[in-house]
């Protein structure tokens, strides 16, 4: 009865900061997962997210971007990541706006040069109005550089087209088995996609300043009951930084920790208690080994 093939594969979700891609992966899995901000460098690791729908099983790959300066360890672990996640995939899917080029764009659409693997371009933020002028020339560069390369215009944040997208993506995958069991929707650790939600808040509710140089780490990740036991740490570069994030009478870091619980209690299907408190460890940012005493593999 069911003659359809059985596929599987990898599909790295490549562009510049903020053109959408945790935002489309989280749309495509329909489900939050990776964390989401209007400031670059939110997304810091690669991140599978799996998507598995009839018989076809797709393992997105969501990347940091590729990030110019590459003077601190931090955006250099970023860029080595996002290059790895490009190589050794069945797919690329390059995700661009639909009104502006810049040289980020230019920056990936240059290392996607040459590359066998099959490309699609996704036209992100349609929903957006203004001149895609810009845009024109650059996607007849790629289409001339990729002749087997499909367009496709869509809105991650308002979910328009993405089944077209996913259509697209498929008809790309190579047969075979799946790679993970039906319910396995990420590789990630739940204690790293509580401490992923306490960081979206943070970047979400400072401004320039300060999220930059923000990890957190989990201390605590016990279900005790019907209750699920989290406690991070907020870990900044500099006492100023500690009083920005607690906030006038600990008001600022009260609305990230009720803002993250909210997510966490939606992500973990479980009532949350969640404790939050600020360190300072200077230098973090720029230390590899402190890195990766905090997750950051590579
Ligand atoms: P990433 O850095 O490429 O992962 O980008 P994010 O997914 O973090 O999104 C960056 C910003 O773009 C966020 O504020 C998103 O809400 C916004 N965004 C993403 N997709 C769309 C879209 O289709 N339309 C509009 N208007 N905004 C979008
Ligand atoms: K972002
Ligand atoms: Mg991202």
């Amino acid at each position: 009865m069911n003659d359809q093939a059985t596929r599987c594969g990898y599909v790295a979700i490549v562009g510049r900061p903020n053109v959408g891609k945790s935002t489309l992966l989280n749309h495509l899995l329909g489900q939050k997962l990776a964390i989401t901000s209007r400031k670059p460098q939110t997304t810091r690791h690669n991140m599978l997210g799996i998507k598995t729908e009839g018989p076809n099983q797709i393992v997105f790959v969501d990347t940091p971007g590729l990030h110019g300066d590459a003077d601190k360890a931090i955006n250099r672990y970023m860029n080595r990541a996002a290059k790895s996640a490009a190589r050794d995939v069945d797919v690329v899917v390059f995700v661009v706006e639909r009104t502006r080029w810049t040289q980020g764009d230019q920056l990936v659409a240059d290392k996607l040069r040459g590359l066998k693997t099959p490309l699609i371009i996704a036209v992100n933020k349609a929903d957006q109005f203004g001149d895609k002028g810009e845009l024109l020339p650059q996607l007849q560069a790629l289409a001339e550089q990729h002749p087997q390369a499909e367009i496709v215009p869509i809105s991650a944040l308002r979910g328009l087209n993405l089944d077209t997208l996913e259509e697209v993506i498929v008809e790309r995958l190579p047969e075979g088995q799946h790679f993970f069991p039906e319910d396995q929707i990420t590789d990630r650790s739940s204690r790293f996609l509580a401490a992923e939600i306490v960081r979206e808040k943070v970047m979400r509710q400072l401004g320039a300043e300060v999220p930059y140089q923000v990890t957190v780490e989990v201390e605590e990740f016990d279900q005790d009951g019907p209750i699920l036991h989290i406690s991070a740490a907020i870990l900044v570069e500099r006492s100023g930084q500690k009083r920005i994030i607690i906030g006038n009478k600990g008001e600022r870091i009260k609305q990230i920790g009720s803002q993250a619980r909210q997510d966490m209690e939606r992500l973990f299907d479980s009532k949350v208690m969640l404790n939050l408190w600020v360190k300072v460890k200077s230098g973090w940012s720029d230390d590899e080994r402190a890195l990766r005493s905090l997750g950051y593999r590579h």
